[in-house]
């Protein structure tokens, strides 16, 4: 195991944390070797949007659990990185929203879904869709891994929380006429812009939010929450949260000279 101590006070903690868990998940066969690759290209996007969740990003996840609540038939597509950052909040809001979990695997291995299955039934799943002894269907639109899905989970799914997602598989969803929301620090990548709701945060923040949301807004009438979904408009999300890495881009461009005051530029050259 690769577990290193990171100390308390070093200021990159909660970002060494997460990559050590995702590490223990590569090592326990959760995450996808190119699960690695996928959670440092998140990594840079975090930081041109600031780490923090910005009012943009809560705006959409106030729309996208107002779709979840208002659905006939939500669904929780679950990979491997979901699955390692964030197994207990993922089980949480399948709960309250009555949304069944379904596992789909682009670099699909029995170990991996057997791995995932055993870590989400450990933080209280009940029931878990999409495995090779279930009955499946096919999204004819796709031809990697993912087109096969199940046919009580995604296959009969009018909403669906794809977390993470490739940009193919999001088109094909679209295609076959779901309602396609979901999380990527990327606002430029395929499946952001082909989504119907694009949470642009880091999914370890993002999930809590959408826990706390969902059980407030539980309470509302359908006709409120589909009210709520109906007035959120992705392109315009899409784009402002664009300008705000630029204008972060810009704040540093401003700001880098004063960040180096500790050590004089230059000072140890002889
Ligand atoms: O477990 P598998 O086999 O299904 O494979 C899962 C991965 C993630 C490897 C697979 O879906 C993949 O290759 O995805 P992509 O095409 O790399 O897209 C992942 C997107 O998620 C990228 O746009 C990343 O910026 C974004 N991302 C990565 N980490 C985070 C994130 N978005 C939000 N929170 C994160 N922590």
């Amino acid at each position: 195991m690769t577990k290193i101590e990171i100390p308390l006070n070093h200021p990159r903690r909660i970002s060494l944390e997460t990559r050590e868990r995702v590490i223990e998940g590569h090592e326990s066969n959760i995450v996808a070797t190119a699960g690695l690759l996928a959670h440092g290209r998140g990594e840079a996007f975090d930081y041109l949007i600031g780490e923090k969740t910005t009012e943009l990003a809560e705006h959409a996840i106030r729309a996208a659990v107002a779709a979840m609540l208002s659905a006939d038939h939500p669904v929780i597509s679950v990979n491997g990185n979901v699955c390692s950052l964030v197994p207990e909040d993922i089980v949480k809001l399948s709960k309250i929203c009555n949304a069944p979990l379904e596992i789909n695997l682009f670099y699909y291995r029995k170990e991996r879904e057997d791995a995932i299955k055993r870590a989400l039934m450990e933080v209280g799943a009940k029931e878990i869709l999409g495995t090779h002894d279930r009955p499946s269907a096919i999204i004819p639109e796709l031809s990697s891994n993912r087109r096969k899905v199940d046919p009580n989970g995604i296959g009969a799914a009018d909403v669906i929380l794809v977390p993470l997602e490739d940009g193919d598989r999001t088109e094909a969803l679209k295609a076959i006429g779901k309602f396609v929301i979901t999380i990527d620090l990327n606002p430029m990548s395929r499946t952001a812009i082909h989504s119907d709701i694009t949470i642009v945060d880091n999914i370890t923040r993002a999930l809590p939010l959408m826990v706390e949301k969902a059980r407030d807004m539980k309470k509302l009438a359908k006709d409120e929450l589909r009210k709520i979904t109906r007035g959120f408009d992705n392109s315009e999300n899409l784009a402002m949260s664009v300008q705000i890495i630029m204008k972060h881009l810009e704040e540093s461009a401003n700001n880098i000279g004063k960040l180096r005051t500790k050590f004089k530029a230059g000072a140890n050259y002889k």
